[in-house]
């Protein structure tokens, strides 16, 4: 199996990472947008990757974050070509919550991906007590962390499938005008 397809796309290939603490709702996103039947899933001690590839547009890299340290090289050859992040959080463990946000100020700074779209999946709504996106804005200090570059924080429960359509729509926006931008950018440095 290749990491990656081999066929080169027509469109530009838009490299999604989508990371969250185990059971944060990741897979279950991924099913949830019906895109399923492409998923390849490495399920090993210590790491969990999943890959697929949507359309001829967009390709999403998924990890449980747990398994970033063991996996270094690969992991920071996916975050050298992530043009977005999706962070996915799970709003009814409180417990966890901590973690999940000590590991969100982690990724944000890795080199790689320091100036790529951010958008924070505030899942689990669904759940008695879960916190609302605008707390998980104020307890991951997401304004501040982010403040160089964009980021959205969407409601979400990944089961009912409510609040996907908007963050990837969200998403969607964001990427393609980082991806224009990062193509100005290049251009300036072929012209000087
Ligand atoms: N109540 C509720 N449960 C969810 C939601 N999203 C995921 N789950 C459940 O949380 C557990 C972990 O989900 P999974 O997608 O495997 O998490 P992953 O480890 O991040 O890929 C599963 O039992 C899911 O059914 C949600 O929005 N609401
Ligand atoms: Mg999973």
């Amino acid at each position: 199996m290749g990491l990656l397809s081999s066929k080169t796309p027509k469109v530009k290939q838009a490299q999604i990472l989508l990371l969250g603490l185990d059971s944060a709702g990741k897979s279950t996103v991924l099913y949830k947008l019906k895109l399923a039947k492409d998923i390849v899933t490495m399920p090993t001690v210590g790491f969990n990757v999943e890959m697929l590839e949507l359309g001829k547009s967009l390709s999403f890299t998924v990890w449980d974050v747990g398994g970033q340290e063991t996996m270094r090289t690969l992991w920071d050859w996916y975050c050298e070509r992530a043009d977005a992040l999706v962070y996915v959080v799970d709003s009814a463990d409180r417990q966890r919550l901590e973690d999940a946000r000590r590991e969100f100020e982690h990724i944000l700074r890795n080199e790689h991906i320091r100036h790529v779209p951010v958008v924070l999946l505030a899942n689990k709504q669904d759940e008695p007590g879960a916190l609302t996106a605008e707390d998980i804005t104020r307890l991951f200090q997401v304004q501040k962390l982010c403040c160089d570059r964009s980021w959205y924080v969407q409601p979400c429960c990944a089961i009912t499938g409510a609040g996907l359509a908007e963050g990837f729509g969200r998403l969607t926006e964001f990427v393609k005008s980082y991806m224009r931008s990062r193509a100005d950018t290049f251009a300036f440095f072929k012209q000087n």
